[in-house]
């Protein structure tokens, strides 16, 4: 009685690759998951999360029908009934004051349409200034240097590694993340290809990583310091009279006092903080300066520190001194089928502290505030404190700074509302639970990765299945109207239009606009057989760098042309871009922000300091984990424990802990507990332990993560340090005390 077997193209919206996947399924189950090989991008590349793509979707525990919290307890209800329980809650509060209504949006929202396209409106209607996201505890930093530097926060370049001749890489471990603000199926493979092509592949990391393991050279700093490290190879290329701009002199302002403000940071005077000799920095710089091509890349390790964003900008201000900004094997800026052109090469620039949180006063960054301040702003009573919360797609109580704090402050809120797919531990506080229909029921295109991928590629994945509940799409839609005033039942069609016809008349409207001078109803009935967000996209793409402008350009890109190319289309290496694609009020790409010399004086601060001791604690990721929701899916969790403390021997040694055994550590906000893992491949000083675990908590549903449930590493993470220009947590670094249990 087998159901004929159907293959589907789709795309993996599990992590930044954006991998090709053959999807097999026999009616509403998936049989077999296994890379396109004829993927235009990924060339069969899979890795085991997105093999196990049937599995997640099979997964028992993946809610299917809303949840209500009655007497303590969740019950099953359908979505009017959970609707009409958000309206008879929420709304009072609202009424009263939207600021005391929080929203939390998780890493998958940029992960799928839904989050890129219908959060906007939410976020609109909510009218909170208590918006935060796990941005803060992620690439925030990423976002301020280039908005700083380039006029706009999304203006990232990103290291063409398919043809640099010498990658510099700090606090990346693209070998189990599969990379990250940088996206490129099989990363391992294309690191591979730069060392056949005689290319040099430079990696800082305080853990010998297996990225590490595949360099020709592994440098073990000491965390928290890179933005010493990178600040004193921007002063060794001008000490040396290395420093050069290339072609885009033209372009750059603030050389010269660049060079005078690194001046104090040479690598006799950093060395000691970061545990490198001046030699090894020195020869880091110059290596720089004399490869064909090359890029400086950093991430994890070098943004969730205290100088995140100082790191940030170094590692960009370096790719653009050594003549390798928007060049190919340099730092370029991608261009998306769906951007809104190729840019004005000057604008309003880009802003921070437009308001500040109410307690410890943080200022606002694109709009939100730290992660790391939720929990003050529930505990801490006033006018305006939180007492909603509507988190979409976030676990922040294992994600978050103080998980501890933020579980017991959740449990004091007067209303939550999750929009998530599991009961866990930060969902089960919530009196209302949504789940949304399986990405493999809904619609993909990678909005947010386009713009930050290495090629660029444009890719449409239409539904698997077809859906049999309601979409992310429409859970927001309906949310968004809800929280405006327009009842617990409202049309959420009526937004989708007015959202669509919104759209276009932006694109109508403007001089200079794409479609300048056309009717929107004529490109409206063009659009009539696609809904909500497929229409949307449509819009996007068919005005965007490669569209056909509705009949502008016949061979142009239009969602109808992706659906008949399901291996993705590839529209080519990425392309100089300057001065076109900056948006800084000067037209000029800033070289040193005033922000940026500002925060200069507090790492110049540190040079005069005594070296920091003692042992701090590391992350780390792998390759069959994702943050912390994948530990519910069987087959990845088989294996070794993985969440253990990894520590080296000779700190092991003299601190009396032994293999297996398990290890107490300490910092100033908590204690755990984890098993010991005795490892080489670590920095002495240093220990390391995955987040997302901690998978005991009652009141979750997660059978399998239960088994491996693991503690969670946040619980002592320090909410108060946070990088101050980006408000971005701290999550590296953090010193401990380690003693056996
Ligand atoms: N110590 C330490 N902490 C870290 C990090 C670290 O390196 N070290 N890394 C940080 C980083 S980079 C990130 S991005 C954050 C992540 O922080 P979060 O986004 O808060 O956490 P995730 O674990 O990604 O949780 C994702 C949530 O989305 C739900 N979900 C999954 N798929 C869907 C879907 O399709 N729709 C909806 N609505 N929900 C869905 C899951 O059930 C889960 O509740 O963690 C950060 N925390
Ligand atoms: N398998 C898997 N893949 C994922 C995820 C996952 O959880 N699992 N999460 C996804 C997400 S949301 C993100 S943001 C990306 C992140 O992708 P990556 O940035 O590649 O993240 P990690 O693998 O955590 O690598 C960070 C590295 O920084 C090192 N490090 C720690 N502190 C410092 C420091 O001070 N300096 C330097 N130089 N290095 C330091 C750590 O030892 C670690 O090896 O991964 C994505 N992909
Ligand atoms: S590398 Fe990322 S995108 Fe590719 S299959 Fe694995 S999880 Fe999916
Ligand atoms: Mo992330």
């Amino acid at each position: 009685m087998s159901e004929a077997t159907r293959v589907h193209y789709r795309t993996c919206p599990l992590c930044e690759a954006t991998c090709g996947l053959e999807v097999h399924t026999e009616g509403r189950r998936v049989v077999r998951v296994r890379g396109d090989a004829d993927d235009v991008f990924s060339r069969g590349y899979v890795c085991p999360k997105g093999t196990q793509l049937g599995a997640l979707y099979a997964d028992p525990d993946r809610l299917s029908r809303p949840l209500v919290k009655r007497d303590g307890r969740h019950v099953e209800v359908d979505f009017d009934e959970a609707f009409r329980e958000i309206e008879a809650r929420l709304l009072p509060i609202l009424e009263g004051n939207r600021s005391q209504v929080a929203l939390y949006l998780g890493n998958p929202n940029v992960h799928n349409i839904a989050g890129s396209i219908y959060v906007r409106p939410l976020i609109q209607q909510l009218g909170t200034k208590n918006l935060y996201s796990a941005s803060t505890v992620d690439q925030m930093p990423k976002h301020v240097s280039a908005g700083l530097m380039f006029g706009n926060p999304g203006t990232i370049p990103v290291p063409d590694i398919d043809r640099t001749q010498h990658l510099l890489m700090l606090g990346a471990n693209p070998l189990e993340s599969n990379g990250s603000l940088c996206t490129a199926p099989d990363f391992p493979g294309r690191l591979k290809s730069l060392r056949e092509r005689g290319g040099r592949l430079v990696v800082v990391d305080p853990r010998r990583t297996r990225t590490a393991a595949l360099a020709d050279e592994h440098h073990a700093i000491r965390p928290g310091t890179d933005a010493l490290l990178l600040v004193s190879l921007l002063q060794v290329l001008f000490a040396e009279e290395r420093a050069s701009l290339g072609d885009v002199a033209d372009c750059v302002d603030g050389l010269a006092e660049l060079e005078s403000a690194v001046s104090p940071f040479t690598p006799e005077r950093v060395a000691p903080h970061c545990g490198l000799a001046p030699e090894a920095i020195r020869s880091m710089a110059l290596q720089l300066a004399e490869a064909p091509s090359a890029v400086v890349y950093g991430r994890i390790g070098t943004h969730t520190v205290d100088t995140g964003t100082l790191a940030s900008w170094a590692a960009d201000a370096l790719s653009t001194v050594t003549g390798n900004l928007d060049r190919p094997g340099g730092a370029m800026f991608p261009l998306a089928a769906h951007a809104s052109g190729e840019g004005r090469g000057r604008g309003r620039g880009f802003q921070i502290g437009r308001w500040k949180s109410r307690v410890r006063e943080f200022p606002e960054v694109r709009g939100e505030l730290p992660i790391a301040t939720l929990a003050d702003e529930i505990e801490t009573p006033g006018e305006d404190s939180v007492r909603a919360l509507v988190t979409v797609a976030g676990n922040p109580v294992l994600s978050a700074p103080e998980g501890e704090r933020l579980d017991a402050a959740f449990a004091e809120l007067d209303f939550m509302v999750s929009v998530d797919v599991y009961l866990n531990e930060t969902t089960r506080h919530a009196d209302v639970i949504l789940p949304p229909a399986s990405p493999l029921e809904s619609p993909h295109y990678d909005l947010a990765f386009y713009g930050i991928s290495v090629r660029n590629v444009a890719n449409y994945s239409p539904p698997v299945f077809e859906t049999s509940g309601p979409s992310e799409s429409d859970l927001l839609a309906r949310l968004a109207l809800l929280v405006a005033g327009q009842g617990a039942d409202a049309d959420t069609s009526v937004l989708h239009d007015m959202m669509l016809r919104g759209l276009v008349e932006s694109k109508v409207g403007r001089e200079g606009a794409a479609l300048a001078g056309r009717d929107v109803e004529e490109i409206l009935s063009a659009l009539e057989d696609r809904q909500g967000a497929e229409a949307m996209l449509d819009v996007m793409i068919r005005t965007g760098p490669y569209g056909d402008g509705f009949g502008q350009d016949p061979d142009g890109l239009s969602l109808e042309k992706l659906e008949a190319n399901p291996h993705g289309i590839d529209l080519g290496p990425l392309q100089p871009r300057l001065p076109r694609a900056l948006s800084t009020p000067s037209g000029k790409v800033e070289l040193l922000p005033e922000p940026i010399r500002e925060d200069l004086r507090r790492l110049e601060a540190r040079l005069d300091e005594s070296p920091r001791e003692g042992l701090v604690l590391v992350g780390r990721r792998h390759l069959r984990s994702n943050n912390s929701w994948m530990h519910n899916v069987a087959p990845l969790m088989k294996g070794r424990d993985r969440c253990t403390l990894q520590i080296h021997p000779d700190d092991a040694s003299r601190l009396g802990l032994e293999d297996g055994k398990p290890a107490s550590i300490e910092s100033r906000v908590g204690r755990i507990t984890a098993p010991v893992e005795l490892c080489d491949d670590i920095r002495p000083g240093v220990v390391s332990l995955p987040h997302g675990f901690g998978h005991d908590t009652e009141g979750a549903s997660l059978t399998v993560a239960r088994e491996h449930a693991g503690v969670n590493s946040n619980r002592i993470t320090d909410g108060r340090p946070l990088d101050p220009l980006s408000g971005n947590a701290v999550l590296n670094g953090i010193p401990v005390e380690v003693a056996p249990a």
